[in-house]
């Protein structure tokens, strides 16, 4: 398979490239740093290639695509992985620059990528999308505003391909994790407060890329009948809260 993985210069996507390098599949890695890019690369050898991308931005996007080699254009399964949460400020005091670059990330960089390379999948009777959704998209917490509400999006615009792909051969799947540690996630959140990051997985046993990579790579490698639609999965120690009630 060739497996084009966005945002696999870090956390999730770093590891879902050695997952699939490790069972012999061509994998494209992109992301903004290079350096990175290259260190991954090094380590993956041959079946990665590193290509430096801002999901943000079509012309770079464009230019990417455009860069592949002839024997890495099929990509038979696209991981839009690339995305972010900035800040935990409530709605009212949060920068709505913040905001415009989780938008431009998880739901413009996402659909770009999708509309990029379906129409070959389409006329192939095959491929794959993988969407990282979160359960931020499935229940609110405070400071979960736009974050959560763009992982709602991908939560819609997973189902919505579903119903456009029906026949088609090609298939859709939004992964939800719920909290996950070990990858840069939380230090990108608190803009480099390392302690800040850290704090977020105290006395717990999170998710890890690992389990996550696990994850995709099952849904990739399933028979191409099946379709998993939504995939919501939190560590064991996550729950829920009783609804919040603000008595006078
Ligand atoms: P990381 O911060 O570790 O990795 C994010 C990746 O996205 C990096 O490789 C980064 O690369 C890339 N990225 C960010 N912005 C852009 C951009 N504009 N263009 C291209 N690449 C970009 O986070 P995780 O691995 O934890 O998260 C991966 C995905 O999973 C995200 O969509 C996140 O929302 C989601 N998720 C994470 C959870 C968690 O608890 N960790 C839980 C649920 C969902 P670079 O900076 O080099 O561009
Ligand atoms: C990341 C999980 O709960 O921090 O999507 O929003 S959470």
């Amino acid at each position: 398979m060739i497996v084009f993985i966005t945002g696999a210069s870090a956390g999730f996507g770093a590891e879902m490239a050695r997952t699939f390098v490790n069972h012999g599949h061509q994998v494209v890695i992109s992301g903004r740093r290079k350096d990175r890019l290259d260190a991954l690369a090094a380590e993956l050898g041959d079946l990665a290639l590193p290509i430096v991308m801002d999901v943000t931005c079509k012309e770079s996007i464009n230019e990417a695509l455009s860069m592949l080699p002839q024997s890495w254009r099929q990509v038979d399964v696209l991981i839009n992985n690339a995305g972010l949460a900035l800040g935990t400020q409530p709605a009212h005091e949060a920068p709505l620059a913040d905001w415009e670059t989780m938008i431009a990330t998880n739901c413009t960089g996402l659909v770009t990528m999708t509309r990029a390379l379906l129409p070959a999948m389409v006329e192939r009777g095959s491929g794959l999308i993988i969407n990282l959704g979160s359960v931020a998209g499935h229940y609110p917490y405070p400071g979960g505003n736009v974050y959560g509400a763009t992982k709602a999006f991908v939560d819609q615009f997973t189902l919505n391909l579903r119903a456009d792909l029906a026949g088609t051969g090609v298939r859709a799947t939004n992964v939800a994790p719920g909290l996950c540690g070990g990858t840069e996630f939380s230090n990108v959140r608190f803009k480099g407060d390392d302690a800040a990051a850290a704090k977020v997985y105290e006395g717990t046993v999170p998710l890890t890329a690992k389990d996550i990579a696990a994850t995709v790579f099952w849904i990739a490698t399933l028979p191409p009948h099946i379709n998993i639609n939504t995939i919501e999965m939190m560590p064991t120690c996550q729950g829920f809260s009783p609804f919040a009630i603000k008595r006078t």
